[in-house]
């Protein structure tokens, strides 16, 4: 993997953390986003020095923090020689210039973290199109004299992705333009994703996504089901562009199957946006693979968080098979993280328990997908002579009878029978018509 630090002198920058219980919050979740958003910083290539909470009824409009707090945190941040304060909350242009006059450093937010997160693991065109768009749109009414000042130098977090050191340091009309330039780019290179979408979708071939909190698994489980050489790390965001692969079930049904982008607590709405079209495979999908790390404290929380983010792009209440993935992290008899598994089996009844590292539980997955996804029946009318028993006897056997009626010269059934049986009964068809199973 290449630095994550553009320094020239190696130095990472040196971070200190800050969060914010808001009476609407508890304490456990605000300790909790401020962990992640620690694992976030060192995945950006930071160091974190230090970090502080405020309780607060709400935010205050020029600092966030309290104002006597905010001096508090910069006299510790110089003693501790910080380079970067992160919030764990997004802050409006106005609040991040005051704290950059009390901090004097450079201030981030989650949001901004995670957008240079993502600008440094987009690989497609249209990946590092998206980000720079992204960040363009959130960065530009936040610049000040140090993001001017650390462009010129040497970059560092929330300053890499395309052409941004040299845009930042440009007016607005030009940066204007070059929004203007890379949506009219993004849109040329979505038309021809489009048209790669479709002719996959010739084959009718039906479509799975892997959908996941960040981390949960959801390239590793491609990679057992597949053998495909999706990019694995325990980081936050390892994956940002799909891959899809042909997976192939027991049954000989095909499928196609994506993995794409992990999704996180607090996710920029506006990174939501600008991957709606990355997202476009999981709206699309017949089926959703939701890959959970049960053996992760936060499970249930993380379970939310991605439920949210698939509402807000159009793909809940999808058919789903809830993938409860690191099983072999779990004590042997399947207790640890809170018992977690057990609740979560409860209430997810299609929910399947795997290791996608030591492939436990794979043939499950593999049958329940199948089930999910079995072949469309086909709805036929039948009329049978009497005399052909044999033919009445198989009929219920591989088919699904839904009427039958024996009077007449001819027994007249109403079926469902999966395709590959259409021949054999092809003599006494009367009607025939497609129908979902
Ligand atoms: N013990 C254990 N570790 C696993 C299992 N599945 C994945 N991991 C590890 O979890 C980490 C993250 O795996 P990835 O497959 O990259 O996770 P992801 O969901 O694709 O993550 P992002 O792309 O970053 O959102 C890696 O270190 C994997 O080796 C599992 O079943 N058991
Ligand atoms: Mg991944």
């Amino acid at each position: 993997m290449k630095a994550l630090i553009e320094t020239r002198n190696t130095r990472p920058d040196r971070v200190f953390l800050v969060g914010v219980e808001l009476k609407s919050r508890n304490g456990a979740d605000t300790r909790d986003s401020l962990a992640e958003l620690g694992e976030l910083a060192a995945t950006a290539g930071g160091e974190v020095v230090g970090d502080g909470l405020q309780k607060i009824e709400s935010p205050n409009p020029a600092t966030f923090i309290g104002k006597g707090k905010a001096e508090e945190f910069a006299h510790l941040c110089k003693r501790l020689d910080v380079d970067t304060v992160i919030f764990d909350d997004d802050l409006s242009p106005a609040q991040s210039r005051n704290l950059e006059k009390i901090f004097n450093c450079k201030i981030l937010d989650r949001t901004s973290l995670i957008l240079d997160i993502f600008a440094q693991r987009a690989r497609t065109r249209e990946g590092k199109l998206q980000i720079e768009l992204a960040q363009l749109q959130h960065l530009l009414p936040r610049l000040t004299r140090f993001w001017g000042h650390l462009s010129r130098q040497q970059g560092g977090i929330g300053m890499r992705g395309g052409e941004g050191e040299t845009q930042l340091e440009t007016d607005r009309r030009r940066v204007q333009d070059r929004i203007a330039r890379i949506s009219r780019e993004l849109e040329l290179v979505r038309r021809q994703r489009g048209i790669q979408r479709s002719a996959r979708q010739r084959n009718n071939w039906p479509l799975a996504s892997i959908v996941g909190y960040t981390n949960a698994g959801k390239s590793t489980l491609l990679n057992a089901l597949t053998g495909a050489q999706a990019f694995v790390k325990d980081i936050l965001f390892a994956t940002l562009d799909p891959t899809t692969r042909r997976l192939r079930l027991p049954t000989n049904q095909n499928v196609l199957l994506t993995d794409t982008v992990g999704f996180i607590r607090k996710l920029p709405h506006g990174l939501v946006e600008a991957f709606k079209a990355t997202l476009e495979e999981v709206v699309q999908a017949d089926l959703l693979l939701h890959v959970v790390d049960i053996s992760h404290p936060q499970v249930e929380e993380q379970i939310q968080a991605v439920n949210a983010v698939l509402a807000e792009i159009g793909a809940g209440g999808k058919p789903t098979i809830m993938v409860l993935n690191k099983l072999d992290r779990l004590n042997p008899d399947g207790t640890g993280a809170n018992g977690a598994l057990n609740r979560l089996q409860e209430n997810h009844p299609h929910a399947v328990a795997i290791s996608a590292t030591t492939g436990d539980g794979i043939p499950s997955l593999l049958a329940e997908i199948g089930v999910q996804l079995r072949p469309k029946r086909e709805f036929l009318e039948l009329r049978v002579p009497h005399g052909q028993s044999a033919v009445i006897a198989r009929l219920h056997k591989v088919g699904q009878v839904i009427e039958s009626s024996y009077r007449g010269p001819k027994a007249r059934f109403k079926v469902r029978i999966p395709p590959h049986h259409h021949d054999e009964f092809a003599p006494f068809i009367v009607r025939d018509g497609r129908t979902a199973s």
